[in-house]
């Protein structure tokens, strides 16, 4: 199967779960792993070996004429497109990468484009890069604030988490079986806050302006956000580039799983 019929299928279904009530949302498949988004609420999945970690990732951006966040979504911002596409076809025949752009009527686009990669069944690791692209497509210095939210619940559950931002771009958050690290790759964000679920999801949706804290590390319901405040010259870009890992915790039983796993095998042969 080629790409391009990959991505027919994929639009196809789309506007198919559309036209039957709901938002349109596309599942990246690579190995041990998956992930759902949705064009109207953001990322709203990613299992590795079947056991589900995200509880949420969605961005939100203030431009200088909001009075508070504003999600990135279909319903807040047109969208121009949803491409999705098998990145290693050689493989197999799933879609693994997705790229959107939304974009307001005075000149802002943003792009999303995210890139799955499970490791071996059974190995509790995967991957997602992420790229985003916002451009000032206006004929007028633009000013806005960009906002990343993440809340993880790893091994399924959410009250074992801890969560710790190293160096302003580094976020390390972790239970009793596995371990998600993100790293901004460029450019540092201007500030980021690690706190509680709830409360941080209140404030990105509460009607104000918030600019994040700082505070560095939290227990329990884990969640995180990075800011970033950007002022783009007519026809200026802006990359952020990111990777997310999710590996085993060491001594875990997700790792103890996995040494079973080497030890059937190797019985095996
Ligand atoms: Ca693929
Ligand atoms: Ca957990
Ligand atoms: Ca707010
Ligand atoms: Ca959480």
């Amino acid at each position: 199967m080629n790409n391009n019929h990959t991505i027919i299928l994929a639009l196809t279904a789309a506007l198919a779960s559309n036209a039957m009530a709901g938002d349109p949302q596309f599942t990246l498949e690579d190995r041990n792993s998956s992930a759902t988004f949705d064009v109207n609420n953001g990322q709203i999945s990613w299992d590795v070996d079947g056991t589900s970690q995200l509880f949420a990732q969605e961005f939100y951006f203030r431009r200088a004429t909001d009075q508070s966040e504003v999600l990135l979504s279909s319903a807040n911002l047109s969208l121009d497109g949803v491409f999705a596409s098998d990145t290693n076809p050689f493989r197999d025949d799933s879609i693994d990468t997705l790229a959107q752009l939304f974009s307001d009527d005075n000149g802002l686009q943003i792009e999303t484009v995210f890139s799955l990669r499970g490791g071996t069944d059974g190995s509790g690791r995967s991957d997602l890069a992420e790229q985003i692209i916002i451009r000032n497509l206006s004929n007028e210095t633009m000013s806005l604030s960009f906002f990343q939210f993440v809340d993880f619940d790893l091994g399924g559950d959410f009250s074992d988490d801890s969560g710790e931002i190293i160096n302003g771009n580094t976020v390390r958050q972790s239970d009793d079986e596995y371990s998600i690290s993100e790293t901004v790759v460029t450019p540092q964000p201007t500030i980021f806050q690690v706190g509680d679920s709830a409360s941080m999801t209140a404030m990105f949706n509460d009607g104000n302006a918030d600019d994040l804290d700082g505070n560095a590390s939290w227990q329990g319901d884990v969640a995180w956000a990075f800011q970033w405040n950007i002022t783009l010259e007519a026809g200026e870009s802006f990359l952020i580039s990111k990777d997310k890992s999710i590996v085993p915790t060491p001594g875990s039983f997700a790792l103890m799983g996995l040494a079973g796993l080497v030890a059937t095998a190797r019985r095996r042969h």
